[in-house]
């Protein structure tokens, strides 16, 4: 009896030191679950490694580690994704398609699908059900994709870089979606990955992602956590509570109308104003304006950087007959006067932190944690209107625009059990309502 235990006792000893001599000695067991943040505009794939305990957010197309939400075929039927798909954009907008995750898994009446049509030049229809559909003409035949549809195939292109990366294959996945989403857009969103041949292991919301992406799951006691997620032309603010890894969403609210097109649209009047001084002359050339936009996103840029930066572009459609001489237009624009031209649209940045606090009856200093998401976080104005709010710094190491992918990927390592993360990390399911503002 006796030295049967202590044989079974040493066999255990011996597994277990097998185990840790592995996780110490071995190569790194790869990664056996993805990340997917499959977002309005941009969609990323990442991937938690385990004993280094990091993120890679996967690059995609050249370099680019997320690609842009968009999928076109040409003319003679060719599929193109991403950069590709954006490219062609200009010469081929009847047959792309971008903004996909607003109809994903979500019915709507014909008024609204009327009204929204207006805003797209890719031909909307709605089904029996409700449900709006794409159509393209693809081959001289008319081809159709659901939104589903569209999401499948973004995801396939993130799979296969995610594949080729880790010279592994890719067949389980955790995804996140935004925490607004009701059980028929998470099962759509879901049903994207398995059309793209992944098994999808849970479904996350975006900003508890983001807070795990800042390690908030290890914190100990009760944090109330506030993540304000402002991108190209939304703004959400949602309150978690954390604890023990376990995260509640206690309110959410939003402007769907304010984001970094808002930012661009009044440098884009600022600079026509310019120009027409100058040139003597409004600018009203359509490519000359498309010009102007591309150099206004890059000036938006470098002003979240330095505080002043330089714009200098040809303008075909100033040529004069006069002047011999190419159309070149430059000017130095500051950071102070993209503050004073925004100013009251970023001031409105507060307005659904407010309601979020309000709703549940906290004030500002009951906050522990701020962390911010979306590209247009990077605007310093933007960041600092949310500190002074609080008297708190935000939490801002992680690349905002990586945020939910690296939180996603984080989730992915934890239920691959992925050494060293020992924690857990689970949603409660919650049943607020978002306020719109
Ligand atoms: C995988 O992706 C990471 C992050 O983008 C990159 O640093 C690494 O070089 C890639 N490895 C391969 C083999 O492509
Ligand atoms: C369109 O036709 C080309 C050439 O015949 C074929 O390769 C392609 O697969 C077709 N595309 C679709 C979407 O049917
Ligand atoms: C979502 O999917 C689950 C499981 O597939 C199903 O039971 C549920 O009815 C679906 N809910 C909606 C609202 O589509
Ligand atoms: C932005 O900065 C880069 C690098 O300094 C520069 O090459 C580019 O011309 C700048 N663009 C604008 C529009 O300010
Ligand atoms: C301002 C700041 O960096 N705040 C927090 C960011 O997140 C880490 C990880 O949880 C905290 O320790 C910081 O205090």
């Amino acid at each position: 009896m006796g030295t049967t235990f202590i044989v079974l006792g040493s066999s255990i000893l011996a597994v277990l030191l097998a185990g840790y001599f592995a996780q110490r000695y071995l190569p790194p067991p790869k990664p056996r679950i993805v990340g997917i943040d499959l977002g309005t505009t941009y969609s990323c794939i990442g991937v938690y490694h385990a004993v280094s305990g990091t993120v890679d957010i996967i690059e995609v197309q050249d370099k680019h580690k997320c690609i842009p939400s968009v999928v076109a075929f040409s003319s003679s039927g060719q599929l193109l994704v991403g950069y590709d798909a954006v490219a062609q954009q200009e010469h081929n907008p009847e047959n792309t398609i971008y903004d996909a995750k607003r109809f994903i898994g979500k019915t709507f009446n014909k008024i609204e699908v009327q009204q929204t049509q207006s805003q797209y030049n890719f031909k909307l229809e709605r089904d029996k059900d409700g449900f709006v559909y794409f159509t393209l003409k693809v081959n001289d035949t008319i081809k159709i994709l659901y939104p589903e549809d569209v999401g499948a195939i973004i995801i396939s292109t993130l799979r296969e870089a995610a594949a080729n990366n880790i010279s592994a294959p890719v067949t389980k996945a955790v995804m996140s979606v935004p925490a607004e989403f009701d059980d028929q857009q998470r099962n759509y969103t879901k049903k994207a990955a398995i059309l793209a041949g992944l098994e999808v292991l849970r479904v996350i919301n975006e900003p508890t992602a983001a807070a795990l992406a800042y390690g908030l799951h290890n914190k100990l006691g009760l944090q109330n956590v506030i993540v304000v997620d402002l991108g190209g032309g939304t703004l959400d603010v949602s309150l978690l509570n954390v604890q023990g890894g376990m995260f509640l969403t206690q309110a959410m609210a939003g402007n769907n109308r304010l984001g970094g097109q808002d930012f661009n649209q009044r440098l884009l009047s600022h600079l026509k104003k310019l120009i027409e001084k100058r040139f003597g002359q409004p600018l009203v050339d359509h490519e000359d304006l498309q010009g102007l936009l591309l150099h206004i996103e890059d000036l938006k840029i470098n002003l979240t950087q330095s505080d002043k930066s330089e714009i200098k572009m040809e303008l075909i459609s100033m040529k004069s007959s006069s002047s011999p001489k190419k159309p070149v237009y430059s000017d130095v624009i500051t950071r102070k006067t993209f503050e004073d031209i925004n100013n009251d649209l970023f001031i409105k940045v507060l307005e659904p932190i407010r309601k979020v606090l309000e709703s549940v009856e906290l004030t500002r200093d009951d906050i522990d944690e701020i962390v911010l998401v979306g590209g247009s976080t990077r605007i310093p104005k933007v960041r600092e209107l949310i500190a002074e709010y609080f008297s708190k710094e935000p939490n801002t190491s992680v690349d905002p625009e990586l945020a939910v992918a690296t939180g996603v990927s984080i989730q992915a390592g934890i239920i691959g059990g992925m050494w060293p993360l020992t924690v857990s990390a689970v949603e409660l399911p919650t049943r607020v309502k978002k306020i719109h503002l």
